[in-house]
Order: C-alpha cells, then sequence, then structure tokens
C-alpha cells in the first residue's frame, strides 16, 4: 500500500478548474519532478503555492498546489492537490505526467479506502462520503452528513460501549466465582441491561426506515390500461413533456423514468406500457416488464379511465396492487362518469391530467402514505445502509438469543457467547472488523478521484 496514487478529483469535462490528487509517501518527490515554483521539500504543510507544471522543458500549465503533510491530511498520508486550468486536454495532460513520473492511477474510492484503512475514518463515515456525493436532496445530504461526521458512528459505539459494559460485569462473575450471590444479581442485570439495549436498536431500526426512505427515494411506477392517461399524469408530475402523450392506445412501448422531490424524498417515476393482451411483439415485452416493475415498487399509481367501464385486464390489475402500497387514480374526470370501481382499502385520487386538476392531491396522498411530513427536520442520525441495516438486525437476534439463554438457565459464559456476537457485528458497521471483498465491493461504487 505503500504506493503513490493520483487521479482527477474534478468531474471531467469544460470547467474553469481542474484538481488533480495525489497521495502516498512519495508525493512530494514526484510532483517536485514536474513542478517550477517554490521548494516543496521546504515548505510548511497545509499551504498553497503558486506556481508552474513542466514536462521536461515545455510548459503544461499555470496552477496552485496545495500540501498537506501527513498525518494530518485525509488519507494521513502526503497529499498534493495540483488546482489546473480545466478542460480535458490539461488535465489528461498532468496526471499522464504523474504516471509516468512513478505515480499509480487510483482506483475509484482509493483515497477514501486509503483513508478508512489508515484509521482516519471509518466505514460508516467511509459510506457516507459516498452518499454525500450522489445526495439529491437536502435530506439526503443532511443524512450524508451526518454519517460523513461520526454522528451515526457515534450511536453504534454507543451501543458497543453498553454491550461491553455487560460483558466485563460477567467475566468478573466468572474471575470470582467464589462470591456465591453475585450470579443471580448479575443474571438480573444482564437481562435489564439486554432489554434496555434491545429497545434502542429496535428504536433505530424502526428509523432506518426512514433512512433508506431518504437515501434511496421511493420507486413509483405508473400503471393502467392504454390510453387511460399514464404518460399524462408522469408529466404533470415532472412539470415537462418528457413522456409522449397521444390519442393512440400503446403509444408508450418501453419505460419512461423521471426523478421528483416531495418534501425533499426523491420520487423515482417509472411509466409503463399500457396493461393489456396484445399480439404485437415489442408491446407484449413492454406489458410483461410492467407487471415487473409493479413487483419492485415501493408504490404503485394505477390509472383508471373514469369515461370507461372496469375492463377484465383491469379487474385483474387491481388485484395485483392489493399487496403492494398502491394509489388508485381515476383520471380524465373532466369527462363523464362510466367507470364503476369495485369496493377497496385502496385510496383513490379524482383527477384530470389534461386540466392539470388533482396533481396536488395526488402529492398529498403520498405524502400521507409514507409520512413525509414527520420526518424530522434536524435529526439525521439514521443508519441508511442495506448493510448496516442488517447487521444491525443480526445483532438484535443476537441479543434476542441472550435473553433465551437466561430464560432456559444456560451457564452464563454461554450466555456471553451471544452477547460478544451482537459487539461483534456492531463492529462490523463501523468496520472494526472487515473483509477484503466487503471493501472492493463498497469502494468500488465511488467514483474516481474520490
Ligand atoms: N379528457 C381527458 N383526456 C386526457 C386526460 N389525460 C390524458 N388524456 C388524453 O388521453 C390520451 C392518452 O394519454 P396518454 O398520457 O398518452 O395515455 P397513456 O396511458 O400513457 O397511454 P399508453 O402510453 O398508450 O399506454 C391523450 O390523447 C391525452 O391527451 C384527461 O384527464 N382528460
Ligand atoms: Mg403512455
Amino acid at each position: 500500500m505503500n504506493d503513490t496514487i493520483a487521479a482527477i478529483s474534478t468531474a471531467l469535462g469544460v470547467g474553469a478548474i481542474s484538481i488533480i490528487r495525489v497521495s502516498g509517501e512519495d508525493s512530494i518527490a514526484i510532483v517536485s519532478k514536474i513542478w517550477k515554483g517554490k521548494d516543496l521539500t521546504k515548505v510548511p504543510s497545509h499551504t498553497i503555492h503558486y506556481g508552474f507544471i513542466y514536462d521536461q522543458e515545455e510548459l503544461i500549465d499555470e496552477v496552485l498546489l496545495s500540501i498537506m503533510k501527513a498525518p494530518k491530511t485525509f488519507t494521513k498520508e502526503d497529499i498534493i492537490e495540483i488546482n489546473s486550468h480545466g478542460g480535458i486536454a490539461t488535465t489528461n495532460r498532468i496526471l499522464e505526467l504523474l504516471l509516468t513520473n512513478g505515480c499509480r492511477l487510483a482506483e475509484p474510492g482509493e483515497f477514501t479506502k486509503r483513508a478508512f484503512l489508515n484509521g482516519r475514518i471509518d466505514l460508516i463515515e467511509a459510506e457516507g462520503v459516498m452518499d454525500l456525493i450522489s445526495s439529491k436532496t437536502d435530506k439526503s445530504r443532511s443524512l450524508a452528513l451526518s454519517q460523513m461526521t461520526g454522528e451515526v458512528s457515534n450511536m453504534i459505539h454507543q451501543l458497543r460501549t453498553k454491550i461491553a459494559d455487560v460483558i466485563s460485569n460477567i467475566e468478573v462473575n466468572i474471575d470470582y466465582p467464589e462470591y456465591e450471590d453475585i450470579e443471580v444479581v448479575t443474571i438480573e442485570q444482564v437481562k435489564e441491561n439486554v432489554t434496555y439495549i434491545e429497545k434502542e436498536i429496535q428504536r433505530i431500526l424502526a428509523r432506518s426506515e426512514t433512512g433508506s426512505l431518504i437515501k434511496e427515494g421511493i420507486k413509483t411506477v405508473i400503471v393502467g390500461k392504454p390510453n387511460v392517461g399514464k404518460s399524462s399524469i408522469l408529466n404533470r408530475l415532472l412539470e415537462e413533456e418528457k413522456a409522449i402523450v397521444t390519442d393512440i392506445a400503446g403509444t408508450t412501448r418501453d419505460v419512461v423514468e423521471g426523478d421528483i422531490a416531495i418534501d425533499g424524498i426523491l420520487l423515482h417515476m417509472i411509466d409503463t406500457a399500457g396493461i393489456r393482451e396484445t399480439q404485437d411483439k415489442v408491446e407484449s415485452i413492454g406489458v410483461k416488464k410492467s407487471l415487473e416493475w409493479i413487483q419492485k415498487a415501493d408504490l404503485v399509481l394505477c390509472v383508471f379511465n373514469n369515461n370507461e367501464i372496469l375492463s377484465e385486464e383491469e379487474e385483474e390489475l387491481l388485484k395485483q396492487i392489493e399487496k403492494k402500497t398502491s394509489i388508485i387514480i381515476v383520471n380524465k374526470k373532466d369527462l363523464p362518469c362510466q367507470l364503476q370501481l369495485p369496493k377497496t382499502d385502496i385510496p383513490v385520487i379524482r383527477m384530470s391530467a389534461l386540466e392539470n386538476d388533482g396533481i396536488e392531491e395526488l402529492r398529498a396522498e403520498i405524502k400521507k402514505i409514507f409520512h413525509l411530513e414527520q420526518i424530522e427536520q434536524t435529526d439525521y442520525t439514521y443508519l441508511s445502509s442495506a448493510r448496516s441495516i442488517s447487521l444491525l438486525k443480526q445483532s438484535l437476534q443476537a441479543l434476542q438469543a441472550v435473553k433465551e439463554g437466561i430464560a432456559q438457565s444456560l451457564p452464563i459464559d454461554m450466555i456471553e457467547i451471544d452477547l460478544k456476537n451482537a459487539w461483534n457485528l456492531l463492529g462490523e458497521i463501523i468496520g472494526e472488523t472487515y473483509t477484503e471483498e466487503l471493501l472492493d465491493e463498497m469502494f468500488s461504487r465511488f467514483c474516481l478521484g474520490k
């Protein structure tokens, strides 16, 4: 891991400035080979310098260079950041120069991976870095930030400390068995403490649902018979003409997608091909797909035409969506009513996409279903990644095993095993223990230069 890595940290394209980042023990030596300006081995850490990048005698760019010496840096290694002029040609040329002078091209997320491996941040904080970069709403930004700055990690540390206290209590007991009446007291204490920790974990898990909602958004699919106005509704929600609308049934052949935000929560909208029996091959693939989408969706918007009677396919569709979180939309309410819906517990919104009437009611219903107005404005210490939520669930199970063990009067050192298990699982969340595969998988999702 001692090699020195380099990458372009800004987005590639035309821009005023690009940043090329270098990290590793040879950062200063390598950059010095292509730099004309102050002697980098002599300048103080955390300073910025004006100078030039040269390829032998050829001037490449006029730049500002930041130098940050280990250990007080993001990776805990020497870091140099070259602020060059933007544009692909200059930026790439400087990167190439660094590579020919001894740097290795960084893998995606490698700077953050080094920050983790060198103990600068834990895994939760590393995930936070990635989430911050990819966040699309203000809420998901706040969530990522509280993760990145260690608030979420603190919460996990506190739980671990509580479990560690219980374990050390037991150890004392095992080490001094001569005090006969201690065991009874300890078992009672263990039970009490474990119940408390369990409750804490359950509370965090309940909130983590909100966490993943903020982070992942709500996958929303619009389904219904051809020509009922699905694409028109999508366009109204997106406030743009994204999907093609015609009076020809079967206009949408493949899925059309778009994102909207409601109260800071992202809805990833998918408009599908109308569902009906069809001979047309391309269309029938689309129909199959939209049925698949229903299975995958967090929310199904099922559209009917107010002006038509219910068809057989639509009755079938109603059955399909019963088990899902869904809203029935009766569209074209500007036309005379022909539709008769069977009794259902699914909320019904009547609207006219043509006259832009009822969209607000639809938004309000979505807010209600997902309790969006209740999402706290200030506290964002939720777990949000599937990885950490699953580990937290497993640690809850381990604690439940502790209580079962107590109920069955198992020897205390057996009970201790489950406690240690819970403690280890919480440790995995923050990366106290990890596997190479996990790190590879996690950091490969990062962008280059971070
Ligand atoms: N009167 C009336 N017409 C509407 C309304 N909403 C949509 N339409 C019309 O209905 C027709 C079909 O609309 P689309 O949005 O393309 O319907 P779709 O469900 O996406 O249709 P496919 O993609 O073919 O499955 C168009 O001519 C729209 O202008 C409405 O609220 N009232
Ligand atoms: Mg359509």
